[in-house]
């Protein structure tokens, strides 16, 4: 996503909260941001283009067999990177698995110089939640789960109504933003208030699920990458060749989806902190 769908993201999830995670999570986060995870969701969009950074490019999305519509871990996530396995699920992974051992050793360590030292040591945990906050957002984006020759759509140029763009920032940017302006007079928090009127109201029995993992896991990014590839089929390519144009019929039909999508990435995001930092909960 762009700017506007991870701060959706995370704006989505921190009203869904625990206490005992509001106040993990403002500890982790630096100063400055004052409490808000939305405020750096974009953190690991923005560091991408410094130097020791580059190697985190790769983070943000899987590429996946072209036309096949199926993702699979072993196959589509390779090249690890000391502990990261190098695309978006292997991400949530690792950034997870690096938060709940830092959860895990603060309760059983309770000398607090010993407790600062072990995170100092161990990982940057400010990192490991800014990227886990972006990376669930960049998960649920449809063609962050792409085919690879085409880039997850990065190469393939469509009109949308009259202008020009490659079909990945179209569902990155150019959805939310039409109808950010087209409902919502240009105001991203209307959007997003509207979006969670709907986890609490009419989609309140599937968020529940949505938020679930199987066997005891603390984030469950397969199932997340699964669905992106197969909308991603369903929705995102279809219709949209090089070359077509894009408007009205497309803008309607696919809102929905995107609409659903930041949802579904809020509520996860929310019950993954919540497994991690609040778990008798
Ligand atoms: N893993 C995998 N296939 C899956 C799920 C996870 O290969 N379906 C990998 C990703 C991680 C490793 O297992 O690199 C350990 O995961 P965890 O951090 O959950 O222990
Ligand atoms: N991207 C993707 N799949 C790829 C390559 C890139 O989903 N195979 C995403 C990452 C960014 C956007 O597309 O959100 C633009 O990527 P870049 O800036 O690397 O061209
Ligand atoms: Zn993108
Ligand atoms: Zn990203």
């Amino acid at each position: 996503w762009g700017a506007d769908g991870h701060h959706a993201t995370c704006l989505l999830a921190e009203p869904l909260l625990e206490p005992a995670t509001v106040d993990a999570v403002r500890s982790l986060l630096p100063d400055y941001a004052d409490g808000s995870l939305a405020s750096l969701c974009t953190w690991a969009d923005d560091i991408r283009w410094q130097y020791k950074w580059h190697w985190t490019s790769a983070l943000h999305f899987i590429d996946t067999p072209d036309f096949l519509c199926r993702y699979n871990y072993d196959r589509d996530c390779h090249n690890s990177y000391g502990d990261v396995d190098m695309c978006v699920s292997g991400a949530i992974y690792n950034y997870t698995s690096q938060l709940t051992s830092y959860r895990n050793s603060a309760h059983s360590i309770s000398d607090p110089a010993m407790l600062e030292a072990t995170a100092r040591d161990q990982y940057n945990l400010t990192e490991a939640l800014l990227f886990l906050a972006h990376f669930v957002g960049d998960v649920h984006q449809p063609l962050h789960v792409g085919f690879t020759s085409d880039a997850g759509g990065n190469t393939i140029l469509v009109h949308w109504y009259r202008r020009k763009y490659n079909l990945h920032h179209i569902w990155d940017n150019e959805i939310i933003n039409k109808a950010k302006t087209y409902y919502y007079n240009s105001n991203l928090q209307d959007m997003i208030d509207a979006i969670f009127t709907n986890i609490t109201g009419d989609w309140v029995e599937q968020a529940k699920v949505w938020g679930e993992c199987a066997n005891d896991d603390i984030s469950c990014p397969d199932i997340y990458a699964t669905e992106s590839i197969n909308l991603a089929c369903k929705w995102a390519y279809k219709n949209a060749t090089p070359g077509s144009t894009l408007s009205d019929d497309y803008f309607f039909s696919r809102l929905p989806i995107v609409q659903k999508r930041l949802a579904q990435g809020g509520v996860r995001l929310a019950a993954i902190l919540n497994r991690i930092f609040s778990p008798s909960k």
